[in-house]
């Protein structure tokens, strides 16, 4: 008889047919609350559209002429890519659409977008929808990082208004947060305040996200870094003084390995399965970092304490709980694995004491 592997022969493979998609994941967790509306469910629902048409468009990029500058650029000042552009007015109407989105952040915005058809809507969503953009013409992987936050009552109903300064809360008020990578599959990982993390990996002939990574939880430890290291020069000491000990441990260790894909979402999802720390750290160039609070680093702290692993800042404090001055404010980010990122700390503390 031939080897296969082990595998069953070909017309019996086992078959799942009791699968779990994002939509079955979202109505079971609802009924876990008899007091919820559904509205977050519908909320979730028209986020897991505005997913799948932005990993659709990402796929076909290169075939339709999607590639290259749109000829302006955002907020932050970066150039904006084609896709850049799309991807936001993707999610703009997705999340109008929903009916339940109030008041929207997106990283492509200058100002936020108020659905002041909806004012009932109780919730309020932050995003980046193409996270690392600069990727995109190498077919590298990018994704969309989000944020869900519920808007007090008293800034709803007709006659009210939502501002900025409603929007200017810490990570430990997202009430859920997640990111999706558009890689060799779009990989969807979501979690809950106070909830697990669980990863869904979109199945394109079904045209569903599937749970395939129930329960992530980061390993404490992994020797591997992840950053951009050509920005070394402009480190504070201690800073490098961290990344230094990885690749020379002393005698007879071996020396942490190095990957940066340049995209966070895809540092950060290869860190949540394998361990390891990816940062960005502040520096003498960009004194408050590159990455923003409100719609990057919270919703990414919020996977990673989740799945057991830290978060904090260039000074050492909980991502968490930073609250951002202004919907665009930055900040500098180590996010890993727990004895990693306690490393961090601790190197930190030697110089600061
Ligand atoms: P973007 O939101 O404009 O794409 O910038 C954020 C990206 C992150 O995905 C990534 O971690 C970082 O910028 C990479 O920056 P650099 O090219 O300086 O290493
Ligand atoms: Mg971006």
């Amino acid at each position: 008889m031939a080897n296969n592997g082990g595998a069953p022969p070909v017309g019996q493979e086992n078959i799942n047919t009791d699968i779990v998609t994002l939509s079955r994941f979202f109505t079971e967790e609802q009924t876990k609350y008899p007091e919820a509306s559904g509205d977050f469910t519908l909320l979730c629902h028209a986020l897991q559209f505005s997913f799948k048409s932005i990993a659709y468009y990402i796929r076909r990029a290169s075939l339709i002429n999607l590639t290259g500058l749109a000829g302006s650029s955002n907020t932050t000042g970066d150039d904006q890519k084609k896709l850049d552009v799309i991807g936001n007015d993707i999610f703009i109407s997705a999340m109008r659409g929903s009916g339940k989105c109030r008041i929207l952040v997106s990283e492509e915005e200058e100002k936020v977008i108020k659905f002041d058809e909806h004012p009932n809507a109780r919730y309020a969503v932050v995003c980046d929808p193409i996270d690392g953009s600069s990727n995109l013409d190498a077919g590298v992987s990018v994704g969309t990082i989000f944020g869900i936050f519920q808007l007090p009552d008293e800034v709803l109903g007709p006659n009210k208004t939502v501002e900025e300064k409603h929007l200017l809360h810490p990570g430990t008020s997202l009430i859920a947060s997640g990111f999706t990578m558009y890689g060799a599959s779009a990989q969807l990982v979501v979690t809950m305040r106070g909830g697990g993390v669980n990863g869904f990996t979109l199945e394109n002939s079904l045209g569903e996200f599937i749970l395939t990574h129930p329960n992530m939880q980061l390993p404490a430890k992994r020797d591997i870094y992840s950053v951009n290291e050509g920005n070394s020069m402009y480190w504070d000491e201690w800073c490098n003084e961290y990344f230094h000990s990885l690749k020379h441990p002393g005698e007879g260790k071996k020396p942490y390995s190095a990957r940066y894909i340049g995209s966070m979402v895809a540092d950060a999802y290869r860190t949540l399965l394998y361990g390891g720390i990816f940062a960005y750290p502040a520096d003498s160039k960009s004194p408050k970092g590159k990455l923003r609070i409100l719609y990057e680093c919270a919703p990414m702290a919020m996977v990673f304490e989740n799945a057991g692993g830290l978060a904090v800042n260039s000074h050492m404090q909980r991502l968490m709980e930073l609250v951002p001055e202004h919907i665009h404010d930055k900040s500098g980010v180590f996010l890993g694995s727990r004895d990693e990122v306690q490393k961090v700390i601790d190197t930190y503390n030697k110089y600061k004491k």
